[in-house]
């Protein structure tokens, strides 16, 4: 047999054991040792039962994504599944870990499955521009029901273990020694005798469909694709195993699995599924330091919501504020903050009650010294900085972590500020930050790699996806943003309006535009950076000056009537859009949505090259996992610098040196990486 494939026999029951380590993807190497068993054991009269089980920690994840792309080696999982439903005799899938994807397909090519009780079953194909392509459209809903499939599979968000028995995927649910649990259950099934029903038999899910209700759920899901292919698709497939005859649904699924498999949008989403795991690799990785108690300094906005994040991942917080009442306000926030996910039934009364107790309030600095990572998420002030991390130097214990949650400050002045640079870095959360997933780690010149790897670990145990970045101002992801801002005023000066420019950005397929971005996270921020910092933006300066700051003041670059979110054309503005560039002289032209997206995304993406250069960021990949899980770029697009590859680099270079003529400004000036990316075609430095 193969190193890949175990068979074993307890009696007249046979185990297929599938050891594909790390997470038992059905790669070539397993499929054909697999066919070559699923075969023989058919066949074997000595034979009563046939349970396949995984070795490690998991069930088949799927399939082999790196496989993708490539010409696929036979058989093929739906061959495999084929074969398995011409066995006579019971087949029981054994389901610990996760079964998803092409691993839940194999397992519904069985006449059974059973799972361990902390078990997770889905079809997250979707997730990578993708539908289940091995019969999962057309055989989950067999069991579940067409809704509850298209659900499953358009969300793909695997179900756990009792879910997924009460929905009849699973036929039994097992703590314990689960293999023998499985040989128990077909040795019994095999004895009570068949025929025994393939899924393809059975369509006790598919009575009485609703389709009128499916399709209303089908096209609500349909609006939040946001030009994405992969979920029409699933909704599409999902609705074929409804109206279609069993092959004739299968062989639908195939066509719309081939045509997906080769599109930009897949090969985007696959990018970023490798781009995050890479993200989280360090070179010369080190020991970490054990993380028991976290502090957060600040219990505003963000120390609130970072404080959140810690506690939703089981760490015990201490909340520091400089004032009772402060502190208070702040606790009350995150009381308020999971109330609301318990209305919204997200969490539950006893999970709100468990978090909460992770936290104790302080306003003595003296109550951090048994902490072993300490975030501090104070006003944006270089002098406030570096008072508290005076203040932090002399209270932290040895060994503790100290970070700063800045999204822009130069994090070597601060840990210059201190007695233990190696032991400072930055956590740069995004808001709201226990729900944003991106976390921005800065390695500071000093910072020891010790500590650098244990905050990417914890990242990944509180849900967050981590990017390594250097030092420079607004890091990756602030840094470029301010880049594709950098032509949003002379746009609306020459004639172009915040509406407009928004559309161009949301037909692209961010979630909103730049001006209603602004609007949400409120102008007054940026207001007070530029201030800061001796710059001005005429038009954003002025709606600040008349206390636009946006949706928290009802009116911003769009009016928000009665509180509601939902942005409304104000003619004053284009009012004194117009005014502003009557004073610069500038007369107003038409201006095209290829022009704004040469105006913005191309300096994004030329800024992107240049931190690739200066070696801030290690991979173009990481800059892409920054702008997906921080700023809204469109996953079907697969982050700026894969991107900038489907655009076509030699073009962009083109449009930018001509808007460096036209404009004489820095950020059309093509970087030389991006110029060296369109000869080789790769962004690696040596490319
Ligand atoms: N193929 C290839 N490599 C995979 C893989 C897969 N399906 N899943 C994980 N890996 C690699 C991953 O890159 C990493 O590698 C290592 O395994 C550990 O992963 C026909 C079309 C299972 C929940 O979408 O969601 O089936 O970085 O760090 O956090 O219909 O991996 O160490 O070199 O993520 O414990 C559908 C994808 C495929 C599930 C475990 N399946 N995987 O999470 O570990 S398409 C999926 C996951 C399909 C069929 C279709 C997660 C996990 P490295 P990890 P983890």
């Amino acid at each position: 047999m193969s190193d890949f494939l175990k068979v074993s026999r307890d009696g007249d029951v046979v185990i297929a054991t599938i050891d594909n380590p790390p997470v038992n993807a059905l790669s070539f190497h397993v499929r054909e040792p697999l066919m070559q068993a699923l075969v023989a054991l058919r066949d074997d009269a000595s034979v009563a039962a046939i349970v396949i089980a995984c070795a490690g920690r998991t069930f088949v994840a799927g399939a082999d994504i790196t496989e993708f792309g490539k010409p696929m080696q036979q058989p093929e999982l739906r061959a495999i599944v084929a074969t398995l439903e011409t066995i006579a005799k019971p087949t029981v899938a054994a389901i610990h870990g996760t079964a998803l994807g092409g691993g839940l397909e194999l397992a519904l090519g069985c006449h059974f499955r059973v799972a361990d009780a902390g078990a997770k079953l889905g079809l997250p194909e979707v997730k990578l521009g993708l539908l289940p392509g091995g019969g999962g459209t057309v055989r989950l809903p067999r069991l579940v029901g067409a809704v509850k499939a298209l659900r499953m599979i358009v969300s793909g968000t695997p179900v756990g273990a009792t879910e997924a028995h009460a929905a009849g995927l699973v036929d039994a649910v097992f703590e314990g020694d689960l293999t023998t649990h499985a040989v128990n259950f077909a040795r019994e099934i095999a004895r009570k005798g068949g025929p025994f029903r393939s899924v393809r038999d059975r369509n006790e899910g598919l009575k009485e469909t609703d389709l009128a209700a499916f399709d209303a759920e089908a096209a609500d899901l349909a609006r939040k694709a946001r030009g994405l292919e992969a979920p029409i698709a699933c909704a599409q497939s999902v609705r074929n195993a409804v109206t279609l005859p069993f092959d004739a649904a299968l062989a639908a699924e195939r066509a719309l699995f081939v045509k997906l498999v080769g599109s930009d949008q897949s090969r985007a989403q696959r990018h970023l599924f490798f781009a995050e795991r890479e993200a989280a690799k360090l070179a010369g990785k080190d020991t970490k330091r054990r993380i028991a108690r976290v502090g957060v300094i600040g219990a505003g906005t963000m120390g609130g919501g970072i404080a959140m994040a810690f506690a939703n991942g089981d760490y015990p917080v201490t909340l520091l504020e400089t004032s009772h009442e402060a502190l208070q306000r702040g606790l009350a926030t995150i009381d308020r903050n999971y109330s609301v996910s318990v209305t919204r039934g997200s969490l539950s009364e006893d999970a709100k009650r468990q978090r909460l107790d992770q936290f104790k309030g302080s306003t003595d600095y003296a109550d951090l010294a048994d902490c072993d990572l300490i975030v501090e998420a104070v006003f944006e002030d270089m002098a406030v900085k570096k008072e508290v991390f005076g203040k932090l130097d002399a209270v932290a214990k040895p060994g503790a972590i100290l970070a700063t949650n800045t999204s822009y400050l130069d994090i070597n002045e601060i840990a210059a500020s201190t007695s233990r640079p190696q032991d400072v870095l930055g956590l740069h959360f995004f808001s709201p930050a226990n729900v944003m997933k991106l976390l921005e780690i800065v390695r500071a010149d000093k910072t020891a790699l010790d500590a650098l790897a244990t905050v990417v670990d914890l990242a990944r145990r509180i849900g967050k996806v981590a990017v390594v970045v250097g030092v420079c101002h607004g890091f990756v992801g602030n840094r470029m943003l301010a880049a594709r801002g950098s032509e949003s005023e002379a746009l609306l000066l020459e004639g172009a309006t915040p509406s407009q420019i928004d559309q161009v950005f949301t037909d692209f397929g961010w979630p909103m535009g730049p001006f209603q971005m602004g609007d949400l996270a409120g102008l007054d921020i940026g207001w007070r950076n530029r201030k800061a910092r001796g710059l001005s933006a005429v038009i954003a300066d002025t709606l600040c000056e008349q206390g636009r700051f946006g949706q928290k003041t009802g009116r911003g670059f769009y009016l928000y009537e009665n509180g509601s979110r939902t942005p409304a054309t104000d003619p004053e503005v284009e009012v004194l859009i117009r005014d502003k560039a009557a004073e610069k002289g500038i007369a107003p032209r038409a201006i095209s949505a290829e022009e704004i997206i040469e105006r913005t995304l191309y300096p994004l993406i030329n800024e992107g090259a240049k931190i690739l250069e200066e070696g801030i960021a290690a991979r173009a990949s990481d800059i892409d996992v920054v702008w997906v899980n921080g700023y809204g770029f469109p996953v079907g697009k697969g982050g700026p610098l894969f991107w900038a590859g489907l655009e076509g680099p030699g073009k962009i270079i083109e449009r930018l040196e001509y808007w460096h003529q036209r404009t004489g400004k820095d950020v059309f000036k093509p970087a030389p990486l991006l110029k060296r990316m369109a000869e080789t075609g790769s962004w690696e430095a040596g490319g």
